[in-house]
């Protein structure tokens, strides 16, 4: 089994939006760590130009979506410029089976690395906090896969879209934060930041331990998107999508 030709495999289907057999149903024995190194390695070949490596993004970090997938613990992915939405229209038609999440994305001034983290070194690296829709659609067949699967699948990353309007980290209390999600006018999740891990804190705490054993940080300048505060739901063309967190505002996306 080569992880380079696993990982260009997977690039090649986030690019086109093909759909792929699952990796460990030709591949066992493929371990998670070595799903890591598929995930590096297939998101290091999109880094040209003027794609950047922007962030990081943590997912399965509710009891619900754990329990989805069979496990108990989170996972994370990597986030490049060109997941940014510059504006909130979503063409449907490039992805396979998309489907949108509210969350949070946390913007970093300071770096954060090292195994014996806590909440309280994450707090003054902490830039702002914006609102975030974040836009999943794995790869694979079904929407379904094993842990090892999604975590080569960069944990379905497709696209995000952020507020124009930043927060402070420190006039919110991130657990308590409400999001009630609309499509075409209907309700359909609602959740507390609390759905994060207890704290969406906890969740950057989490991502900083994991990344750590490769050696890796948040650098300063970096994203990341703490999880799923509700479940996720699919959408179609024609869709208008709300998140709406209360005071905090609302975020608006047109699925075309
Ligand atoms: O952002 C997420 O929580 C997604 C993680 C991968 C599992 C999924 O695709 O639902
Ligand atoms: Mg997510």
């Amino acid at each position: 089994m080569k992880l380079v030709q696993l990982a260009k495999h997977v690039a090649e289907s986030q690019r086109n939006g093909y759909e792929m057999d699952k990796l460990t149903l030709s591949n066992p024995e493929l371990t998670v760590n070595q799903a890591y190194e598929i995930q590096k390695l297939s998101i290091n070949e999109t880094l040209t130009g003027d794609n950047k490596f922007i962030g990081w993004k943590m997912g399965l970090t509710s009891k619900v979506k754990q329990q989805q997938v069979g496990v108990e613990e989170a996972i994370y992915g990597r986030l490049t410029s060109a997941m940014e939405l510059n504006n909130p229209y979503l063409k449907v038609g490039e992805f396979i089976h998309p489907r949108v999440e509210p969350e949070f994305a946390f913007l970093f001034k300071g770096e954060l690395k090292g195994a014996n983290i806590t909440a309280k070194d994450v707090w003054p690296a902490v830039e702002c906090v914006f609102l975030a829709l974040e836009v999943i659609d794995s790869r694979y067949k079904n929407f379904s896969f094993t842990l090892t699967d999604v975590v080569a699948d960069n944990a379905s990353s497709a696209k995000i879209l952020l507020s124009n309007q930043a927060f402070s980290p420190y006039h919110t209390d991130w657990a308590l934060a409400e999001v009630m999600l609309f499509q075409n006018g209907e309700m359909q999740k609602k959740g507390l930041g609390e759905a994060v891990l207890d704290h969406p804190i906890h969740s950057i705490v989490e991502l900083v331990k994991m990344i750590s054993r490769e050696g890796l940080s948040i650098q300063a300048g970096m994203i990341v998107l703490v999880g799923g505060i509700t479940d996720a739901i699919s959408i179609q063309a024609n869709d208008e999508i709300i998140a709406d967190y209360g005071k905090l505002g609302k975020l608006t996306l047109h699925v075309i």
